[in-house]
């Protein structure tokens, strides 16, 4: 078989609704389900957001804590990883309020963009601000890379000493405002790499299987989920977050590809603990 490969599962997000899927977790206690079952299926890392019990975003701390204990307390080992982009329109230390105890990783959003309808900002000094929280909550960061600038801002991050190899990247393709989930696009980015560097990446909407393939066959990693994409296939909604994972999958083994445990992701990545 080649080269294990991370399966992340992105359960919730900031920005689909269950109007959209009625299968979209809010409470925590859903959120943790979503994410045990992603697990069970084959991740190995759980990228996290937390929701209102209506269904708002939340960056609350007590949501976070809950979603990781109800996580743990069901034996899963997987790799725990919180959002500090929250959603759009958030203050920086309100989307801060993720970095809880018992977390292994944080993401750290590369970039100003527009993002749908709204505008997702992270200037520069606001990404050094995450890096140094992050550094300082011993989170390993996750580089979230939307647009092909961002490996700019990469560099200058690397150079002025603020991210310490290995780096980890998430290319976040097809979001309207970013780059779109072509082949192409993600050849071309991942040749922009620094050495040192792990690659995943996620598709949003109809790309993000398209783009799970693609990654599998160039070495990279994937992440899937709810949070990315809806649907199971054309017109046919996803029952959960577990089954796009499972999708991915069948779609590794079909590339030759096995999917890393936590421990083995956790050596791979380089994270403390492992
Ligand atoms: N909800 C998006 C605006 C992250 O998790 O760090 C940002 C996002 C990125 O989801
Ligand atoms: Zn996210």
């Amino acid at each position: 078989m080649g080269d294990p490969v991370i399966l992340a599962a992105a359960v919730v997000g900031a920005e689909v609704t269950r109007e959209q899927n009625p299968a979209v977790p809010y409470t925590p206690e859903e959120i943790a389900r979503a994410a045990v079952e992603s697990w069970r299926e084959g991740a190995a890392v759980l990228h996290l957001h937390a929701r209102w019990p209506d269904g708002r975003p939340s960056q609350r701390p007590e949501h976070f804590a809950e979603i990781v204990a109800r996580i743990r307390g069901a034996g899963c080992d997987a790799i725990l990883q919180v959002s500090t982009g929250g959603a759009v329109g958030m203050g920086l230390e309100e989307r801060l309020g993720s970095l809880v105890d018992s977390a292994e990783m944080g993401t750290l959003n590369l970039g100003t963009m527009n993002f749908g309808d709204g505008v997702f900002v992270n200037a520069r000094p606001d990404i050094v601000r995450v890096a140094s929280r992050l550094r300082q909550r011993r989170l390993v960061p996750e580089c979230e890379v939307y647009d092909a600038g961002m490996l700019e801002t990469l560099r200058w991050l690397r150079e002025q000493g603020h991210l310490a190899p290995p780096y980890h990247v998430q290319f976040v393709l097809g979001v309207p405002g970013g780059l779109a989930g072509t082949e192409r696009n993600l050849r071309f980015l991942v040749e922009g790499l620094p050495e040192a560097a792990h690659w995943s990446v996620a598709g949003i909407g109809r790309c993000e299987l398209p783009m799970a393939e693609a990654a599998l066959r160039l070495g990279g990693h994937v992440r899937v989920g709810l949070e990315d994409n809806l649907f199971l296939s054309k017109g046919v909604l996803a029952r959960g977050s577990g089954e796009l994972v499972a999708a991915a999958r069948r779609l590794a083994a079909a590339a030759g590809r096995t999917p890393a445990t936590p421990a083995e992701a956790r050596r791979l990545l380089g994270l403390a603990g492992s």
